[in-house]
C-alpha cells in the first residue's frame, strides 16, 4: 500500500425513530457525543464522530429518523450505510414507505444491518432473526447489537471497516468530530429538555449557546433557552426556578461527560414569539442547513 493510503471514509447511521442510532454511534466511537433521549426523534441535524481503528478513519454520521427523509440525500456521499433496525420489528419496518424509499436510494451502496435492541430476544433466537434478514438479499452484512452492553460492536466495526475505501486520509489527525463544540453542547442541553418538559414545549424550545470559554479551570457555557410563546416561559422556569435548576443540573452532567471537562452552565429563558414559523429564526437556531 502506498504510504499515506489508509481506509478513510464515511459511514451513515440511519434508521427509524428510537431504534438506537445515537446509542450505536456512541458505542462505536466510545463517546457520548450524540445525545440519547427517552423521547423519540431528538436528533435533528447530522452529528459526526470520527474513530480511528487500526490506522484507519471512519466518520460515523448520526442522522434524524428515516421517517423525516433527512438521511436519504446523505446516502449519496457516504461509503457505507449502517441501517439500525429494532430486531423485534425489522420485518414489518422494512415494508414502511419511508424505509422502502431509503433502501431504493441506497441500493448501490454497501448496507450493513445492525439489528438493535437484541437484548430483547433470547440469545439462541438471534440467529433465526439474522437468517430472516439475510433472506431479503438487501444487506452486505447483518450484526445483532446491544450498544449499551457493547454487544456486537466490534463485529459491526469490522464489517464497516471492510467497506471503507483506501485513500489519502480525509480528516486531520486528532479530530474526533466535524461538528462545532457550540452545536454539540447545544444538542446536549436540548436533549435534556425532552426528559423534563412536555413534548410540545421541548420541541418548541431552541437552544442558543452564546459563549463557551475557559474560566477558572472549567468550561463556562452561557446559553439561552428560547421558547416560542410567552406562556411557556413559566413552565421552563418552574416554581422557584426548580425546573430550570433541574435542566441545568442534567445538562451540566451531560456536557461534562461528553467533553471530559468540568462545566459551569449559565441558562437563561427568553421568548421569541412563533420562532418555529419563521425561516430566519429556524436558520439562526440551526434547524435548517
Ligand atoms: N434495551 C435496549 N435499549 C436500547 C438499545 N439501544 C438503544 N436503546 C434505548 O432506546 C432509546 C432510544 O435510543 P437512541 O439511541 O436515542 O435512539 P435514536 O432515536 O435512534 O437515536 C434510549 O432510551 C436508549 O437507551 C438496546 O440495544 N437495548
Ligand atoms: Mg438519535
Amino acid at each position: 500500500m502506498p504510504s499515506g493510503i489508509i481506509p478513510s471514509g464515511y459511514a451513515l447511521v440511519a434508521g427509524l425513530s428510537n431504534t438506537g442510532k445515537s446509542s450505536l454511534l456512541n458505542a462505536l466511537t466510545k463517546t457520548t457525543i450524540s445525545p440519547v433521549a427517552i423521547q423519540p426523534a431528538s436528533t435533528r441535524m447530522p452529528i459526526t464522530a470520527i474513530c480511528t481503528p487500526e490506522n484507519a478513519q471512519i466518520c460515523f454520521v448520526d442522522t434524524p429518523p428515516i421517517e423525516s427523509g433527512y438521511s436519504h440525500p446523505i446516502i449519496d456521499w457516504v461509503d457505507v450505510v449502517v441501517l439500525v433496525a429494532d430486531i423485534r420489528t425489522f420485518d414489518t419496518d422494512i415494508e414502511k414507505p419511508s424505509m422502502k424509499q431509503f433502501l431504493r436510494r441506497a441500493d448501490k451502496k454497501p448496507i450493513i444491518l445492525a439489528l438493535g435492541k437484541s437484548d430483547f430476544v433470547k440469545p439462541d433466537h438471534r440467529a433465526a432473526y439474522v437468517a430472516k434478514a439475510r433472506y431479503t438479499n438487501l444487506f452486505t452484512g447483518i450484526v445483532p447489537v446491544t450498544p449499551l452492553l457493547g454487544f456486537g460492536i466490534s463485529q459491526l466495526m469490522d464489517s464497516v471497516l471492510k467497506n471503507i475505501p483506501l485513500r489519502n486520509r480525509l480528516f486531520p489527525r486528532n479530530i474526533n468530530t466535524l461538528n462545532s463544540k457550540r452545536f454539540l453542547v447545544s444538542e446536549q442541553i436540548r436533549t435534556q429538555l425532552f426528559g423534563i418538559l412536555p413534548l410540545e414545549v421541548a420541541a418548541e424550545t431552541a437552544v442558543q449557546v452564546e459563549e463557551t470559554s475557559q474560566r477558572d479551570g472549567s468550561l463556562y457555557v452561557r446559553a439561552n433557552l428560547i421558547v416560542s410563546r410567552a406562556s411557556s416561559k413559566g413552565m421552563l422556569i418552574g416554581r422557584k426556578g426548580q425546573t430550570l435548576g433541574q435542566i441545568n443540573k442534567l445538562s451540566t452532567a451531560a456536557i461534562r461527560e461528553f467533553t471530559g471537562e468540568k462545566c459551569r452552565l449559565d441558562l437563561w429563558v427568553k421568548v421569541r414569539e412563533a420562532w418555529t414559523e419563521n425561516k430566519t429564526d429556524l436558520l439562526e437556531f440551526g434547524y435548517v442547513c
